[in-house]
């Protein structure tokens, strides 16, 4: 069988397109949606594929077929029983997809100005609650407005929009009003290396005397990491294996000005031991404490961390690896959900200089990189 690609604005279309040229015995071998490439990423076309062909008594074809073709889904009558099954789970697929999809279709609605910063953000996976929320709000300002918005004004707009979101959270990074800082998360996704930025930070552009402490005693590569950053700023640190160490520990570091504590949150015993260790300082009044989260990590695993981490008076997040993903929607999609605010970002592995305080600005900028430039 000879299979042809048609490619339409709309999956309607794809298959009017299908029916007028091979009719309605035309089989559907497979559908999708396509992204055009578009500059850094940003201005992506959304177009639909179709493949499909018909059958015809080509034996050359049959025996060498062009291309594999996956389960077709015939548009005829004439469907095999032992068919069935599968084409109930093909529709049921189908359905799906047209409900996934049902978002994306209602934008196309929209005006040309608003649907191209609406895919913006659906292109950066902010949330489609918040997306519909904006766009909405977009299309009354658009709707009322006396002149056509140009697309730029349309995505100041939208950029106004996501600041009054964030509006409320706490941005930037170290206070200085607290002596221990905390840095809490999952293994691996940088806090070890955030820890070196913020320190040397301290102590190049604050002139603080600063410690570190470590309870991450589970690599040993992990504390001579920690090691070789203290040498290099020229600070102490204390390796802590169990609440008598701790306590020694801050004795130890009584006159220091800041104090960060590198932790290891691998399982909920081990929060639970350090929420222990916590305890010991007076938790309200000097300690700030930070999770760090990887961007390239999945969302929803992200959530469950923060969800994890919720007993512990976490204000402002750390965001690593920002240089490593296109999509940083999580970041905001995370911020509004659980109302925390952004203390860093980071973007590579170089110390001190990979890393940025958060703020509003940074983070819509973030969001809409590639424009202007
Ligand atoms: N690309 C990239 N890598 C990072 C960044 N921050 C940390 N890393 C790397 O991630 C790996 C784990 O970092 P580490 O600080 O040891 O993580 P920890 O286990 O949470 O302490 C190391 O290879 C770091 O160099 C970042 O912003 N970008
Ligand atoms: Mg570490």
């Amino acid at each position: 069988m000879k299979m042809k690609k048609y490619i339409a604005s709309s999956m309607a279309t794809a298959m009017k397109k299908v029916q007028a040229d091979l009719g309605d015995d035309a089989i559907i071998a497979s559908s999708k949606v396509v992204y055009s490439k578009g500059f850094l990423g940003m201005f992506k076309k959304k177009s639909f594929e179709v493949i499909a062909g018909v059958e015809r008594a080509d034996r050359n074809e049959m025996l060498y077929p062009s291309k594999p073709i996956q389960k077709p889904i015939m548009l005829d009558s004439k469907v095999p029983e032992d068919k069935t099954n599968e084409i109930k789970q093909e529709l049921a697929d189908l359905k799906k997809m047209m409900q996934s999809m049902k978002h994306q279709s209602a934008s196309v609605q929209y005006p040309d100005e608003l649907s191209t910063v609406i895919e913006k953000l659906e292109y950066q996976e902010i949330d489609p609650e918040l997306i519909t929320k904006i766009s909405d709000e977009l299309f009354t300002v658009v709707k009322n407005s006396k002149h056509n918005l140009t697309e730029q004004e349309v995505q100041e707009l939208a950029k106004k929009q996501i600041s009054y979101l964030l509006k409320d959270l706490p941005f930037g990074g170290i206070s200085y009003q607290k002596k221990y800082i905390n840095i809490l998360g999952p293994t691996g996704v940088g806090k070890t290396t955030t820890i070196a930025k913020m320190a040397a930070h301290a102590v190049l552009k604050e002139k603080k005397k600063i410690g570190f402490i470590t309870t991450d005693t589970y690599r040993i590569a992990a504390i001579e990491q920690l090691k070789t950053y203290a040498n290099l700023l020229q600070a102490p640190v204390e390796i802590v294996y169990s609440r008598a160490d701790y306590e020694m520990a801050l004795l130890k570091f009584k006159n220091l000005d800041l104090v960060f504590i590198d932790t290891a949150g691998r399982n909920y015993k081990e929060v639970k031991y350090i929420r222990d260790l916590e305890q010991i300082i007076d938790i309200e009044k000097n300690v700030e404490n930070y999770l760090v989260l990887s961007t390239t990590a999945k969302e929803r695993d992200m959530a469950t961390i923060i969800e994890q981490f919720l007993a512990f008076s976490v204000e402002k997040l750390i965001f690593t690896k920002l240089d490593e993903t296109n999509t940083i929607g999580s970041i905001v999609n995370l911020m509004v959900k659980y109302k925390k605010g952004l203390a860093y970002y980071t973007n590579g592995q170089e110390v001190p200089e990979d890393i940025e305080e958060g703020s509003v600005k940074n983070v819509i900028d973030l969001l809409f990189q590639g424009d202007n430039k």
